[in-house]
């Protein structure tokens, strides 16, 4: 289906002469088809399914049990130093470019801690739930590039301080990174679009309300509908590997 709000990307924004800005907020569902697990799912085989997050993705944990932590992340940034974008990744990425090749912008907005938007050749990411590839002190607070596995006997390239470093995730109970630049964004968006996000974790969860709230069209590209699906004007369902690029063209 071909819906009002969702239908191309360039035909929607194209032929008007101010300058336009698409808000585009991805989940796990942009990353699934490069290989890259989901949380959740309606089959329940997403990785919540098989592992507790309360036991891996909370700062208790971390304080608790920081090798069982450490050794579940190690394996998925292993994952993902062998996964590739996908065409729904390279497709965000030249939307990027040909809007700012008419002035117009795109915000990318991704909940992933994967970089694949970056490897497809997007420039400018904003990651709220931080980035498996870096480490972060919590001492004096300096993020590193971070490629290897993390253990607890690691010391920080910055202040030395052993033992401080973490994955520089986004745990649950933690405060997301960037909500003042994406209020900012979504206040000022022409439309926005969730792609591969269940709805299930607030607040990026809550961001088609407060578009809507500031009178922004909203579309959902996703697998099957997510757990907010009625907040979204329009919705395409289908593979993100199929539905993005159709999308952008
Ligand atoms: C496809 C596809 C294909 C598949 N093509 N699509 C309000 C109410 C209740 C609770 C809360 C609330 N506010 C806050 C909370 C607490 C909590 C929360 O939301 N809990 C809920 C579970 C109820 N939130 C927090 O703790 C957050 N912090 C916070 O709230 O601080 C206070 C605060 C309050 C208010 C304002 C500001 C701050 C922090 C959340 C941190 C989330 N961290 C995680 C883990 C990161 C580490 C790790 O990776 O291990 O981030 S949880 C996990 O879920 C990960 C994801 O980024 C996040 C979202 O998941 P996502 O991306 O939506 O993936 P899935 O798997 O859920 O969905 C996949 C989708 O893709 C599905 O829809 C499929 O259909 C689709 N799909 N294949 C297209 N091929």
């Amino acid at each position: 289906t071909v819906a009002r709000h969702c239908h191309g990307a360039s035909e929607r924004l194209g032929k008007r002469a101010m300058s336009r800005h698409i808000f585009v907020l991805t989940g796990a569902g942009v990353s699934a088809e490069s290989g890259l697990g989901t949380f959740r799912d309606k089959a329940g085989e997403g990785i919540w399914a098989k592992f507790d997050p309360m036991k891996l993705a909370t700062p208790q944990a971390f304080a608790r049990d920081p090798q069982t932590v450490l050794a579940f992340y190690d394996a998925r940034r292993r994952n993902l130093l062998a996964a590739r974008p996908n065409p729904a990744h390279v497709a965000l990425a030249r939307l990027e470019r040909e809007l700012a090749a008419k002035g117009d912008r795109l915000t990318l907005v991704t909940q992933n801690i994967d970089d694949l938007h970056e490897r497809a050749g997007s420039k400018e990411v904003v990651h709220m739930h931080g980035e498996l590839l870096k480490a972060r002190c919590q001492s004096c607070e300096a993020a590193h590039a971070w490629l290897n596995d993390l253990t607890v006997g690691d010391a920080c390239p910055r202040c030395d301080r052993v033992g401080a470093l973490r994955p520089d995730i986004v745990w649950f109970g933690e405060f997301p990174h960037h909500l003042h630049e994406i209020d900012r964004a979504l206040r000022d968006a022409d439309l926005f679009v969730a792609i591969g996000t269940s709805g299930a974790v607030y607040p990026a969860a809550g961001f088609v309300a407060e578009a809507r709230a500031f009178g922004v069209p909203t579309c959902e590209i996703n697998l099957e509908a997510a757990d907010n699906a009625l907040l979204f004007d329009d919705a395409l369902y289908g593979p993100a590997t199929e539905i993005v690029p159709a999308w952008v063209e």
